[in-house]
């Protein structure tokens, strides 16, 4: 009796808890445009926590390999995540990176290779494949684990707790990174914020 009482109690407080961690999330909308005013397609947004300790990835993320394509194109991973590379298609691919921040080869392969790929420096990850010239995407390795991909030129990055951030972007056109911007989020808050840049 003593047990079942304790118990209800445990996920009466638990339930409370969360619903007050939902409602103190802050969310925050990136729009990239171009200088002309236009949205910039495949731009990718983050969020750094300024002067706070940053959780580990715990996640792990995926890229795919379907009909001769990468899966997604653009993927966004938090430094530390281990990649899969699984292959989707029957015929055999082989995947390489010359990219500064991640460097690697996986031989040629049909199915899933047995370990993935861990991402241990920020950074942009340009992808090929030796067989199929045209294949291409990009791992971005971004030290936090708040970001979003944008769609339309706008990406939104939901569940921030408050405080504030490092508001950074990229985009496969980008030649040299533009500045960040500072937002501070209030609990449960929402905040919009603008970057113009090349799409050349
Ligand atoms: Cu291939």
């Amino acid at each position: 009796m003593l047990t079942s009482i304790m118990v209800r109690r445990a996920v009466f407080t638990l339930g409370f808890l969360l619903f007050h961690l939902a409602a103190a999330a802050a969310s925050l909308v990136v729009n990239v445009r171009d200088v002309r005013g236009g949205v910039i397609d495949d731009a990718v947004a983050w969020a750094v926590p300024v002067g706070r300790r940053i959780p580990a990835p715990t996640r792990p993320a995926v890229m795919d390999q379907k009909n001769r394509q990468f899966v997604p194109r653009i993927l966004v991973i938090q430094t530390g995540t281990a990649v899969s590379f699984p292959n989707s298609d029957n015929v055999r691919h082989q995947v390489y990176s010359f990219s500064p921040a991640k460097k690697f080869q996986l031989p040629l392969y049909e199915g899933t290779p047995s370990a993935p790929v861990v991402f241990d420096l920020p950074g942009v990850v340009t992808l090929g494949c030796n067989i199929h010239d045209r294949m291409s995407a990009f791992i971005i390795v971004v030290d936090t684990p708040h970001f979003a991909v944008a769609t339309k030129g706008k990406a939104t990055i939901a569940e921030l707790p408050a405080g504030e951030y490092e508001v950074r972007i990229w985009h496969p056109g980008l030649r040299e990174a533009t500045n960040p911007k500072r937002a501070r989020l209030e609990a449960g808050g929402a905040l919009e914020v603008t970057f113009t840049a090349g799409s050349e």
